[in-house]
């Protein structure tokens, strides 16, 4: 017996509704009538359940899920589209997993492996950059220190660059491999110099993917979970992220959501979700990537059922520019940045560039219909674009608004990102 939201992806078609006559309501036109409940209930702010949640990832009515997620996007953030000049920074690849999605993974003695000094890790900020993003594997031999001290050469070198480092997965691998509480490494950190922290880790929260996919020996759920809530608890924003697009089933996903709202709730701290859409691995997990329209549902619901997450972003490096460029116009509102160099998704072949200039992010947002606004990794302004702003990007005699001091550090409270 086939029981709802168990149909990913081979069979997905066989549980679609057939659509229904058109109907016009409130702005949005259905062709699926299921949606038409959702869709009052958003309208009056109502919060959905996880069944709305598998009853539109089962749907086909792909342009009103984008339109009732861009009423919430609205609502948000206007016609704001974030992004930020970063640089994604992996200090090694080195990592005692072995999780089957991941391409990124080398052992110490493999010949792609690497291990980067302090000052390599340097070599790549720029002073235009406002977001350092750093992950890496969970390496067994570099002490805690190592990474507390490559944070510290950072905010030396740079006082005002915002720090986002750390999954909740290395924090955990941290804590169990050196014996330190979680409370202690976040303490450290947060007085070398970190920001913020970013949502990877999180896969899926499904015990059944976990097994199959072999990530049972990095912080699961309720681990993940907690992690952020410490770090709520002292002033660290973070994100949380979902990857998709393998094995899982759409119940999954939405269980995934489920718990990320109901942590949102308690502990306040998450600034954006982030969609993952799995790259298609050495393992081919899947024959090939999600779809297109597979990736807009799933940012589309993701807006719809976090209603308590300030941010949706759109990670084009993963969905690739023209589908993320579609996604803004269903439900994110940032596009991540120009992220200069990126090895986990292009470990397993992502098919985009591995960055892109300021030019082409500008004119990706405009394109859209959208506001481009330039932040920073704590979602403070740092440019909105006007009209002379972006012709003067066009036409390349745009100059960069230079990092502040005034940047907030992380230990302040968090009320300022409690959800909009
Ligand atoms: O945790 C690994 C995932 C994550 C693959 O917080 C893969 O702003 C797809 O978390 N296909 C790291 N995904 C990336 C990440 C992230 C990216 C951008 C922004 C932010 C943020 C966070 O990438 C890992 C894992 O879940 N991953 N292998 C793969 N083959």
């Amino acid at each position: 017996m086939l029981s709802r939201g168990q149909l990913w992806p081979e069979r997905r078609s066989a549980i679609l509704r057939p659509a229904n006559l058109m109907q016009h309501i409130h702005g949005i036109t259905f062709t699926d009538e299921h949606l038409i409940p959702i869709w009052e209930r958003v309208r009056a702010g109502e919060r959905l359940s996880p069944a709305d949640g598998l009853t539109m990832f089962e749907s086909h009515d792909l342009s009103a899920l984008g339109g009732m997620a861009d009423y919430v996007a609205r609502a948000k953030n206007g016609e704001r589209v974030h992004f930020v000049i970063n640089v994604h920074i992996n200090p090694t690849n080195i990592c005692v997993l072995n999780c089957k999605f991941c391409d990124y993974v080398h052992s110490r003695n493999d010949d792609g492996a690497w291990e980067m000094t302090p000052q390599e890790i340097l070599a790549h900020i720029t002073p235009e950059m406002h977001e350092v993003h750093i992950v890496g594997g969970h390496h067994p031999d570099w002490p805690f220190e190592y990474h507390e001290n490559y944070i510290r050469a950072i905010r030396d070198a740079h006082p005002d660059i915002q720090i986002k480092a750390f999954t909740a997965a290395e924090i955990d691998y941290f804590a169990k491999r050196w014996k330190l509480s979680v409370d202690e490494i976040l303490d450290r950190l947060v007085a070398a110099g970190l920001n913020s922290m970013p949502g990877g880790g999180a896969e899926i929260f499904s015990a059944r993917v976990a097994r199959e996919l072999r990530y049972t020996g990095k912080a699961q759920a309720a681990r993940w979970l907690e992690i952020h809530a410490k770090a709520h608890a002292r002033g660290i924003p973070s994100n949380a992220t979902m990857l998709y697009g393998h094995i899982e089933t759409y119940a999954e996903r939405v269980e995934h959501l489920r718990l990320l709202r109901e942590q949102q709730d308690a502990s306040g701290g998450f600034l954006a979700f982030i969609p993952l859409e799995y790259q298609v691995s050495t393992e081919k997990l899947v024959a090939r990537h999600a779809s297109a329209l597979e990736d807009l549902k799933t940012i589309a619901v993701s807006r719809l059922m976090l209603d308590n997450f300030p941010h949706v972003k759109a990670y084009w490096i993963m969905l690739q520019e023209d589908t993320a460029a579609i996604a803004l116009n269903f439900g994110a509102d940032d596009i991540d940045g120009t992220i200069a160099k990126e090895r986990i998704a292009h470990a397993a072949d992502a098919r985009s560039p591995g960055g892109v200039t300021r030019k082409r992010l500008v004119r990706l947002i405009r394109d859209a219909g959208k506001t481009p606004v330039e932040r920073d990794a704590l979602y403070n302004d740092v440019k909105v674009y006007g009209e002379e702003d972006v012709v003067a990007v066009m036409e390349e005699r745009y100059r960069p608004v230079q990092r502040s001091r005034e940047s907030p550090r992380a230990g302040r409270p968090l009320d300022k990102f409690a959800a909009r």
